[in-house]
């Protein structure tokens, strides 16, 4: 079986239904024609998401199978009248698999297309992005962030209805009660589909967030609320055209288990992310289709092809190792020292940050939070609000950008917070919206505070940053990538940042790694191997070029800065917006200090292409780049 067609017929879907919301109950024919439309995008969700599996890119099956009923509903309203705005606006971005199956029916994409499902370049990436894939037709992918924009849709649109897609893990944040209290306050027509699957990554909001209720949440905000049975077709309609037929804003939340029906994930919070290849061939065969698994095993991941030197073969997650450290940290208190001390809290994310390890083995500090980096980060700086106490805090890099206001004030209460900011970058990005290229607005107290923004270059270096850091006071921000990194190694084979042999961290200093009288290159983090390749390689040809990490990237090395800003020329390599990011700081560092070397700075400039490594060499940043960058500079 090939790539080259779609093997489920959406011909098939009834695009000309349209249901009057003015009459509660179904026919029996539009039942059946909407029941018929519901498994059918159901049945194409699990096959084409499945493919993001086979081809070890991941995706989420689970929130878009779920919501079908509802979007099925929409459509067919749509069709009924010019009374709604056209548009399935969902605040859960990672249920995208919606809007790329929407473009197929509207005619933007060709069916066979989705089976490249978050392939790089194939322009179906992880979360919905306006202007990039044909028929998508807005941006979504931070939670939280879609409903406050909705509700200026409704605002500009006084006479349409205008609907969003919710999930109880988006209701979490709380620009979704701001949203609320605004729909209100305003009487706009805004409807609101919750997705209450009780599943979000990390857990189940009612055990992790007891006490918290959607339906009582948008209720105590004013709106009007309904709840339902979301796998009961008919409730789902009467509630839809009841939450139509009020005149302001207006929920229906449905209750369903995640992924209800589908082997394996229903329930579970397996089912958030991609359907593992097995299950989505156990239910398609059990929907009576044919066997797909030659579909599936046509299709490989896509290996980066470039062998790096200098670096070790074997790869380590800094950001696991990040949890991982912590607890070295705290094996070494007492159970009742670590609970005075120390607080980690989780944001749903304990899994991919590195916390989980900290759950499980010092549950003792572990508070399970939910969907809520503001508070959650406040939470954190209020425990640290006492000089022998510590709050530790984690996200990923691009929700850095959400608490940067939460920073100053936890900075102006002189509070002790060691923030793990993970997913860093772009190296293996869940594409643009996922981005965390912004981080040094972490660093955005006055220039008499200090704190200081940590990006170890490996794995090893990760533990050294953390053990020195770990009871510092003030605002601490160590960083990592989704992406794993080898170990970097010498010219002799040796490690650099071996702890055995007598590596320690230091703060604020920079790292020669190796001297250079051509020039220098100065980066950190994830780009610290690549440069490593590029700089040896130029050594191989004979020009003579060093190399410094900078683990502290915010602040000044006046040493090191002196003698290297008297070479020939100085690249900065990072993977940082290259508006906001090192490369923007560093040139003035250097004209501070009558440094005149040739400036050259490279770091991430444009939206991205999907997948995972591609994302590297897709902004320039690979190896090959480097070399180009640093032939340039040193002409
Ligand atoms: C602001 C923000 N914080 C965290 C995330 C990471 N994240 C993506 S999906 C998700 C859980 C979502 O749960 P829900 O929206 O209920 O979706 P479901 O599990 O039902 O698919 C989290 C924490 C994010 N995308 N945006």
């Amino acid at each position: 079986m090939s790539l080259s067609e779609f093997p489920i017929d959406l011909k098939k879907f009834n695009t000309k239904l349209s249901l009057d919301p003015s009459k509660p109950k179904l026919s029996a024919a539009e039942k059946s024609a909407l029941q018929a439309n519901i498994q059918l995008l159901r049945d194409a969700i699990v096959l084409f998401t499945a493919t993001g599996a086979a081809r070890g890119v991941s995706g989420h099956t689970g929130g878009a199978y779920d919501t079908v009923p509802e979007v099925c509903v929409l459509l067919a309203l749509f069709n009924h009248s010019q009374r709604f705005y056209p548009v399935v606006f969902d605040e859960a971005g990672h249920r995208v698999a919606t809007q790329y199956i929407l473009s197929v029916l509207e005619g933007s994409l060709p069916a066979e297309h989705l089976l490249y499902y978050r392939e790089a370049n194939s322009k179906l990436p992880g979360h919905p992005e306006l202007g990039l894939t044909p028929g998508v037709k807005f941006s979504s992918g931070r939670l939280g962030h879609m409903w406050p924009l909705v509700n200026g849709v409704a605002l500009g649109h006084r006479d349409k209805v205008v609907f969003c897609l919710g999930s109880d893990g988006s209701q979490q944040e709380g620009n979704d009660a701001e949203a609320a209290r605004f729909a209100v306050a305003q009487h706009l027509n805004v409807k609101i589909i919750v997705d209450d699957n009780d599943v979000t990554i990390a857990g189940h909001p009612s055990e992790y967030l007891k006490g918290f209720s959607v339906a009582k949440t948008l209720e105590g905000h004013g709106l009007k609320v309904l709840v339902a049975q979301g796998e009961d077709l008919d409730a789902v309609w009467g509630g839809i055209s009841s939450i139509v037929a009020h005149d302001g804003p207006a929920a229906l939340v449905l209750k369903r288990k995640m992924a209800p029906g589908v082997p394996d994930i229903e329930g579970s919070t397996h089912g958030h992310d991609v359907i593992p290849v097995k299950s989505a061939l156990t239910y398609l065969k059990q929907r009576g289709y044919p066997d797909y698994s030659s579909l599936y095993s046509s299709i490989t991941a896509l290996a980066q092809p470039y062998l790096h030197i200098g670096s070790t073969k074997e790869v380590g997650a800094t950001r696991v190792v990040f949890g991982e450290a912590v607890n070295l940290v705290l094996d070494g208190l007492s159970r009742e020292e670590a609970q005075r001390k120390v607080m980690v809290i989780d944001s749903d994310l304990e899994g991919s940050t590195g916390l989980k390890v900290i759950h499980q083995k010092h549950p003792e500090v572990f508070v399970p939070s939910g969907i809520m980096e503001r508070g959650n980060f406040s939470a954190a700086a209020g425990f640290g609000f006492e000089k022998d106490k510590f709050g530790v805090f984690s996200t990923f890099s691009a929700f850095l950008e959400m608490v940067i206001s939460e920073i100053t004030m936890a900075r102006l209460n002189n509070c002790n917070v060691l923030c793990h900011f993970s997913h860093s970058g772009v190296d293996e990005a869940d594409n643009t919206c996922h981005f965390g290229i912004n981080s040094l607005f972490a660093d955005n107290g006055l220039s008499d505070v200090n704190s200081f923004l940590y990006f170890p270059a490996d794995p090893a270096q990760m533990i050294a940053i953390v053990k020195k850091v770990f009871f510092q006071h003030g605002m601490r921000f160590v960083f990592s990538t989704r992406a794993k990194v080898p170990w970097l190694l010498r010219e002799d084979g040796s490690r650099f940042f071996d702890l055995d042999a007598g590596y320690e961290f230091q703060p604020g200093k920079d790292e020669v790694l190796v001297e250079g009288s051509a020039g220098y290159v100065v980066t950190f983090g994830e780009m610290v191997y690549r440069s490593w390749d590029a700089v040896l390689r130029c050594r191989q040809q004979g020009l003579d070029v060093g190399l410094v990490n900078k683990p502290s990237l915010n602040v000044v090395d006046e040493k090191t800065i002196m003698k290297i800003g008297q070479s020939p020329f100085i690249l900065v390599v990072e993977s940082f917006n290259q508006k906001t990011g090192l490369g923007s700081k560093f040139g003035s560092w250097l004209l501070e200090r009558q440094l005149t070397p040739k400036y050259g700075y490279m770091g991430t400039t444009r939206e991205g292409c999907g997948g995972l490594w591609e994302q590297i060499p897709y902004q320039g940043l690979d190896p090959q780049s480097i070399i180009l960058k640093i032939k340039q500079l040193s002409q």
